[in-house]
């Protein structure tokens, strides 16, 4: 036996607009995680999907910020049931849902290590803030909130503030970033392997060079993989789609490497939308990529 999975669904739409994104969840168990994992040796526990509020589109008045009170409401029972994950000893497998989704796990995890690592795998950088967001979508302020950046009552989720450290994250596959979040992570000095540094120094350096950074500087890392960090050929149900992206063998020799590396504490696999999808293709090649990052090998 090779320890303890728990799986969670948020099938969260409100931190964005496109409809269909709640069913992620429901997809990725279509293309059927629990049997692949416990293939590999696992004991899968999948504890069902937390309740999303309903009320939406009722944009604040003061931030913009779209559903905000529904969020911060279902970022909080995300929270609640990561942390009980945590304690119990079980790995969190955390299945979206829009990203927005993040800030609720992280503020389950974080608190369990001194330094935790995020690996932000993603075409985005989600590092906007009510105030340089050009959407008012929370599903593109996460990894901002868990900095401790942005809306209150998103920061305290957890009843503490910040989540991370930008020291400890790593961005991989950004090809879509806005102006403040790119000043954000110049300010910051956050580390990001753009497509264009992964062009040139080729997926397996930069996911050694990612684990070594790691190694020493953290005690945990919480992998966050949406699904539009790989090219729309390979991932086409996801609701913010950009060309240029990661392709199939790539983003799986970086799952491979990281179940190597052992490092990696709890994971979340979001954006993936069955409406938009051909085939729930991006479900399946969701859970493919769980397969990898837990171990399955090729020979
Ligand atoms: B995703 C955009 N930067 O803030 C914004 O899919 C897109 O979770 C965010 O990475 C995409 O609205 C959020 C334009
Ligand atoms: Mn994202
Ligand atoms: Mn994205
Ligand atoms: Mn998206």
């Amino acid at each position: 036996m090779r320890g303890k999975i728990s799986i969670v669904g948020a099938p969260m739409d409100l931190g964005q607009l496109r409809r269909g994104v709640d069913m992620g969840p429901s997809a990725i168990r279509y293309a059927g995680v629990v049997e692949r994992l416990e293939s590999l040796g696992y004991q899968v526990n999948d504890l069902g999907d937390i309740e999303i509020g309903r009320d939406r589109l009722t944009t604040d008045p003061l931030t913009g910020l779209r559903n905000l009170e529904a969020v911060v409401q279902a970022s909080t029972k995300i929270a609640d049931k990561v942390d009980k994950i945590m304690k119990e000893g079980s790995f969190p497998l955390v299945l979206g849902g829009d990203h927005s989704i993040a800030i609720g796990t992280l503020a389950g995890i974080s608190k369990y290590f001194k330094r935790l690592g995020v690996i932000w795998f993603d075409a985005h950088g989600d590092l906007n803030t009510p105030e340089t967001s050009p959407s008012g979508n929370i599903h593109g302020m996460s990894l901002a909130v868990s900095l401790g950046l942005g809306e209150t009552t998103l920061t305290q989720i957890g009843g503490y503030c910040p989540k991370i450290q930008p020291e400890n994250i790593v961005i991989i596959g950004a090809r879509s970033l806005d102006e403040g979040e790119k000043r954000l992570i110049k300010e910051k000095g956050i580390k990001v392997y753009t497509m264009h540094e992964i062009d040139r120094l080729g997926i397996p350096k930069v996911i050694e060079e990612t684990i070594a950074y790691f190694k020493d500087r953290t005690d945990g890392v919480h992998l966050s993989l949406d699904l539009d960090g790989l090219d729309p050929l390979y991932a086409p149900g996801v609701g913010t789609p950009v060309e240029g992206g990661l392709n199939y063998r790539e983003s799986h020799l970086a799952m491979e490497m990281f179940f190597e590396s052992e490092m990696i504490t709890s994971a979340e696999f979001v954006e993936v939308n069955p409406i938009l999808d051909e085939k729930n293709k991006t479900g399946i090649l969701a859970v493919g990529l769980m397969a990898s990052l837990f171990g399955e090998s090729l020979l």
